[in-house]
């Protein structure tokens, strides 16, 4: 390997992310209310094999042994999401103590190892009561949003310091609400461009309320980006790639930076007018701290006149004869580097972190071990793309591998393995994969050898 570790300067922080609903389990354990994911993957032919995450990992119990395994790792930062559902099962009112016990455990016990602990406020499972009355589709959401974000800081503040509001809300606002292949399956316009309007107000607001209440905060939120090239230099592709480009990357983060909607290049987000209130422009912004960037790959865009809206597609990996994943995912490491760079390019931006980036292949655990070569390249070229921007510049000061433990991938279910720890889902055993390994060896701490 040509670089080391040490090559990104002792602060950058290397670390793992996880979320809730995909490797804790413990669905109604401890007075935990239902969420929008428990319910939708109980619905027939939504998920991959009839899989739901009623289990999935068991983190819920077995939270010290991930822990302890982390440490041993050599992982010193660990990012995981708050199920909204566990600590405020009504969604807003009363606080269920025993679901802030466990995260009380978590975030103790990550301390106590030296662990820095980052929350996600948010990462796609609302609770099932307040889809009833309409979900992100309800304005009311920035209320009840606000009052969940306030409740996790004034619980969990003292001790977490670092804070990323949402995770990916083109993702589940795209998926769960105008193509209705995540929870809750809701489609179509009017219900995307509502719901995307309203987490773009949440976004910004949760930042506000963090610092408000605990300003010795760091404040983040991360977005889904991806690098985008058109199927050919045809008028026609160029335009389309620059359709969804405006759609996957910039919806999100250019409101927040005070730019508003991307609507020149893409006339339908005009509609967002109709959710609109006095004011809100300036609300959709927010100075936040980092940008947390997920990038996995990237995708070629061409021209197709039927589809709706963007009269685009997405040409997908496995018709393109290059390599992907078990997600159908390019393995495409300058992807990371593109995605950096180009939001490295926008004033507002102080500081990026990439709070998700690995690979789902078909591991195989023969002999209670897992050599997963094509991880531990994915990883290490993806690394690399990192450095490279990095040295061009880019204020990027940390990785997080996602995941830790391969877990249920939404509506894709339990076999896609994004692990550097293998999970039997069988019997909860746990086996570091060769990636797993390999990570833990590249940011292992520098032993120091006393001088005689
Ligand atoms: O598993 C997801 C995660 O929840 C959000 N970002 C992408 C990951 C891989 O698909």
């Amino acid at each position: 390997m040509l670089f080391t570790k040490e090559d990104f300067g002792d602060d950058f922080k290397w670390g793992v992310s996880t979320a809730a609903y995909q490797i804790e389990g413990a669905h109604n354990a401890d007075g935990k209310g239902l969420s929008v994911w428990d319910v939708f993957s109980r619905q027939k032919k939504k998920i991959n094999s009839g899989h739901h995450g009623e289990t999935a990992c068991d983190f819920y119990h077995n939270y010290a042994e991930d822990i302890a395994l982390m440490y041993s790792m050599n992982i010193a930062h660990y990012r995981f999401s708050i199920s909204w559902s566990r600590i405020l099962p009504q969604g807003m009112g009363a606080i269920n103590y025993k679901g802030v016990d466990f995260y009380n455990r978590v975030i103790d016990f990550c301390l106590e190892l030296g662990i820095e602990p980052w929350i996600t406020i948010y990462h796609w499972d609302l609770p099932q009561v307040l889809q009833q009355k309409g979900g992100w589709v309800n304005r009311d959401v920035v209320q009840w949003f606000g009052y969940f974000t306030e409740c996790c800081i004034k619980l969990f503040g003292d001790r977490v310091k670092k804070w990323m509001v949402l995770n990916e809300p083109m993702v589940f606002t795209g998926a769960g609400y105008f193509l209705g292949v995540h929870a809750p399956g809701k489609k179509g316009l009017a219900n995307f461009l509502a719901a995307l309007h309203h987490a773009a107000l949440c976004q910004a607001e949760g930042g506000r309320i963090i610092k408000t209440l605990r300003s010795d905060c760091i404040i983040g939120t991360t977005i889904s980006y991806t690098h985008l090239e058109p199927l050919t230099n045809r008028h026609k592709d160029i335009a389309a790639t620059v359709k969804v480009d405006a759609l996957l990357n910039r919806l999100f983060v250019e409101p927040l930076l005070g730019l508003g909607y991307p609507t020149n290049d893409v006339k339908i987000l005009e509609r967002i007018e109709r959710f609109m209130y006095p004011g809100d422009e300036a609300k959709l912004a927010f100075d936040m701290d980092f940008i947390g960037l997920q990038n996995y790959t990237r995708e070629i865009v061409s021209h197709a006149a039927f589809m709706p809206f963007v009269r685009a597609k997405l040409i997908k990996a496995n018709q393109r004869n290059v390599p992907f994943t078990t997600m159908n995912w390019e393995v495409y490491p300058a992807s990371i580097y593109e995605a950096l760079k180009r939001l490295g390019s926008y004033k507002g931006i102080k500081e990026i972190i990439v709070t998700e980036n690995g690979a789902a292949f078909n591991d195989e655990c023969i002999k209670n071990t897992i050599h997963d070569e094509l991880r531990i390249n994915y990883l290490k070229n993806y690394i690399q793309q990192v450095l490279r921007a990095k040295q061009e510049g880019v204020n990027v000061t940390g990785y997080f591998v996602w995941t830790l433990l391969d877990n249920f991938e939404w509506a894709e279910g339990f076999h896609p393995r994004f692990g550097l720890v293998y999970v039997d889902f069988d019997t909860q055993q746990r086996i570091i994969k060769s990636s797993g390994k390999w990570y833990s060896d590249f940011i292992r701490k520098p032993v120091i050898v006393p001088l005689p």
